[in-house]
């Protein structure tokens, strides 16, 4: 049973995760599908894609599946993860990826969100990074995506606290591009965004687009060494216990006791 459909209108792909159900995790399943949608917008020239989401108790996307955060001690956001994967994906497709996004974000989520080249979202939507609420050690692309179009003090206060960011507050901080009422919501997207992607140069926006993905690699060389010690600090996490305790206190609805301490990682 497919977790996503799509339908392509005037040459723009509109992609909606339909997976309420389960929040729309961003389950192996619901990556996959979403890549397969990306790659078949781009095959039938769509000149840009619209990322939606079927929202239910407010939830637009909970993130990361954590049922499958492995517990065998590999990593549980590595290269090759289909969420990882995922986020490359619409980072890398040649045409623009707008979310829509009418609910709360959360996790891997809000870097889905952060990997689109822009966010349109209602007033009620909220933004959140939660690997620290999880125990979970995040990966150096994804601190670098918030590090990058954030600023190094949201992106601390966002992954340290784990608590969800407001639509204004997001706009503030260049998280997102646009908010408007929920009802106006679809019209802000059509006359503000789709339009001018209709009228201009596809040619030309999919070149500043592979261009963009090249430049902003271009500053993120950094020593072996210290990638190594990225690695060794992620690996010191989920190979420990609180990140198996942030897994099963979620799953068994109760608070996390999180015994980890700072000079586990000297
Ligand atoms: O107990 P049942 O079977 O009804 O299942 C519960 C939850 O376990 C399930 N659920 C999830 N299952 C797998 N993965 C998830 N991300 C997830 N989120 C929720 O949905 C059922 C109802 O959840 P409940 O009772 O909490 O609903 P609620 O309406 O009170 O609250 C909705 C949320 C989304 C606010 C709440 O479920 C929540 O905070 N979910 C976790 C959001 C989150 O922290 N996601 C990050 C996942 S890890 C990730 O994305 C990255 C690896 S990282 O951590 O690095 O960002």
């Amino acid at each position: 049973m497919s977790l996503v459909s799509k339908v392509i209108k005037d040459r723009i792909c509109y992609v909606k995760m339909e997976n309420s159900q389960h929040f729309n995790c961003l389950s192996d399943q619901m990556c996959q599908e979403l890549m397969e949608d990306l790659s078949f917008a781009y095959e039938q020239e769509c000149v840009g894609i619209v990322l939606e989401a079927e929202v239910r108790k407010g939830v637009w996307s909970a993130g990361h599946d954590i049922h499958e955060l492995p517990l065998d001690g590999s990593d549980p956001l590595s290269f090759e993860v289909p969420m990882e994967q995922l986020l490359r994906a619409v980072q890398d497709v040649p045409i623009p990826v707008i979310a829509c996004v009418d609910g709360t974000v959360w996790g891997g989520a809000c870097d889905l969100c952060l990997s689109c080249d822009m966010i349109v979202s209602s007033k009620d939507a909220t933004f959140a990074i939660t690997p620290a609420k999880l125990g979970i050690p995040y990966n150096a692309s994804g601190l670098l995506h918030f590090i990058n179009q954030l600023g190094m003090n949201k992106a601390r206060e966002m992954f340290f606290l784990g608590m969800p960011i407001e639509a204004e507050d997001a706009l503030n901080v260049g998280l997102i591009n646009r908010v408007a009422d929920k009802e106006e919501l679809e019209a802000v997207l059509e006359e503000h965004f789709l339009q001018p992607l209709r009228r201009n140069s596809v040619l030309s926006i999919s070149a500043i687009k592979r261009q963009f993905r090249i430049l902003s690699r271009a500053s993120t060389v950094i020593s072996a060494e210290s990638f190594e010690r990225i690695n060794d600090y992620r690996h010191k996490v989920y190979g420990g216990e609180d990140y198996k305790e942030g897994i099963r206190s979620f799953l068994e609805k109760r608070p996390p006791q999180y015994k980890g301490k700072a000079s586990d990682l000297d």
